[in-house]
């Protein structure tokens, strides 16, 4: 205990400062999570809730399995940290090789981080290294896109999109620029998995070489699928658009996939989903099915020999953090990978796609809904705002998606969905007629 007095009393459940809450609202009337298991949550009253948004996004197979619980709690036993700055251990070695062999193309090479955030700035310092190893050191322009989620740091914040994660954190990484969204309700309204139109928005990065210079931009970084603005698909051909752009400029190109990873659109990756390789990938979440914090960047063979092609006995790339390759997060990673394919979830996701898509759009004629999106297992409903009161009515059905026993996220007036990949057909009707009830109760 400190030994210098507090001056005022503290509020009740004022100690912990929560991330991105308004912290005085949810202190008033708290909506607390205290166990969980397979598709549900449970509160500590015993209150049963369904989730219909994997946690955060990343409880892909289900919350508690046993065999990763165990898988930890053996290593934990084992080996509780070692280093890997000039040391090594075999699980990360292993890791690594499993994901590779999972990722597409010759995406080959893993950087171990602890979260989605520190995945992005990885990536990020990897783009411009890897220019400057090649004697490029003039590119080092970052491109990201309007209304795109890349985590919270100084970089991730950069690159993104979103003017409420920036406004009040200064200026930002320096040379940075952005594409447009490819969010396009007049014309893509109500659109069936990919929607049809906006692959030209993906010009504007020609327009982008025009005004910068192919020759000072490192990398452009999006998220296959905008997950956390609302569900933002990519329309038909844009990716590929980008990825030929990219590609005829020297310019990297980066996918966030922290989301999209670990069969959220019933593949390993978004790249697998649209066809699409990218020069380097961010992940998290999924990777150990939420358990323990952990993330990796996979890069394509030609950037980590040209970066570790080097001269010997030298660290080529001063980067990494105290917990890159945690054994015990990499215990709860490997588990993870066992548990998808022994119980084939990403096929299993890709099997239910037509259903949930069927389910999401059937509430279409419901109360204040102006837009329906979906790809793989997520699904997006956007409502019509309050007049003046944005997110109010969405943040109602929160509230009362929480009360009725329906755990789902929402940003702005969107609701979006993503349940674990273990839904059951029935648990897809539960969630849509809930949240249909919800949406009429609501003004
Ligand atoms: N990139 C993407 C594409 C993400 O979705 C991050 C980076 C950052 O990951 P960490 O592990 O640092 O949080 C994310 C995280 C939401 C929501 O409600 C989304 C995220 C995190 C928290 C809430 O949409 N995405
Ligand atoms: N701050 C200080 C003072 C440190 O010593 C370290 C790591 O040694 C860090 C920050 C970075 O921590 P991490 O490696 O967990 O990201």
């Amino acid at each position: 205990m400190s030994a210098i007095p507090k001056p005022v009393p503290q509020r009740p459940m004022d100690a912990f400062w929560m991330p991105f809450t308004a912290n005085r609202q949810f202190k008033a009337k708290p909506r607390m999570l205290a166990r969980a298991e397979g598709m549900h949550y449970y509160t500590p009253e015993g209150r049963k809730i369904l989730d219909a948004t994997s946690g955060l996004w990343c409880v892909n197979a289900g919350h508690c399995r046993p065999a990763i619980a165990e898988a930890v709690a053996r290593q934990v036993k084992e080996l509780d940290f070692a280093p890997t700055f000039q040391m090594g251990h075999p699980l990360p070695f292993e890791l690594a090789e499993r994901l590779a062999d999972m990722f597409p193309g010759d995406l080959n090479h893993i950087f171990f981080t602890n979260s989605g955030s520190e995945s992005v700035d990885t990536a990020l310092k990897i783009a411009i290294a890897y220019h400057r190893a090649r004697g490029e050191g003039q590119r080092v322009r970052l491109i990201g896109r309007e209304r795109g989620y890349h985590g919270v740091g100084f970089g991730g914040i950069s690159v993104g999109g979103i003017v409420g994660n920036r406004k009040a954190f200064g200026t930002g990484l320096p040379g940075v620029d952005h594409l447009p969204h490819t969010h396009d309700p007049a014309r893509n309204a109500f659109s069936r998995g990919i929607p049809a139109h906006g692959a030209e928005l993906a010009d504007a990065l020609e327009k982008l070489v025009t005004l910068h210079d192919a020759s000072n931009i490192a990398a452009v970084i999006v998220e296959p699928v905008a997950c956390s603005t609302g569900v933002l698909v990519p329309p038909v051909g844009y990716l590929e658009r980008l990825r030929a752009i990219t590609e005829k400029h020297g310019i990297l190109l980066i996918f966030d996939e922290v989301i999209t990873g670990f069969g959220r659109l019933g593949k390993p990756l978004a790249a697998d989903y649209f066809g699409v390789l990218p020069d380097m990938v961010t992940t998290a979440k999924g990777l150990t099915n939420g358990t323990i914090p952990m993330g990796a960047v996979a890069a394509r063979d030609f950037i980590q020999e040209a970066i570790v092609g080097g001269a010997d006995n030298m660290i080529e790339l001063f980067h990494g953090y105290t917990y890159s390759g945690h054994p015990v997060a990499c215990a709860a990673a490997l588990a993870t990978l066992d548990l998808y394919e022994a119980e084939d979830l990403f096929a299993r996701a890709a099997s239910l796609e037509k259903t949930w898509e069927d389910a999401v759009h059937s509430l279409k004629s419901r109360k204040h809904v102006i837009d329906i999106r979906n790809c793989g297992l997520i699904g997006a409903i956007e409502l019509e705002s309050r007049p003046g009161k944005p997110g109010a009515r969405a943040f109602d059905a929160l509230v009362r998606a929480f009360d009725a026993g329906l755990l789902i996220r929402v940003t702005g007036d969107i609701i979006a969905l993503s349940p674990p990949l273990i839904v059951e057909a029935a648990q897809i009707d539960t969630i849509i007629d809930m949240l249909g009830g919800i949406l009429d109760s609501i003004d």
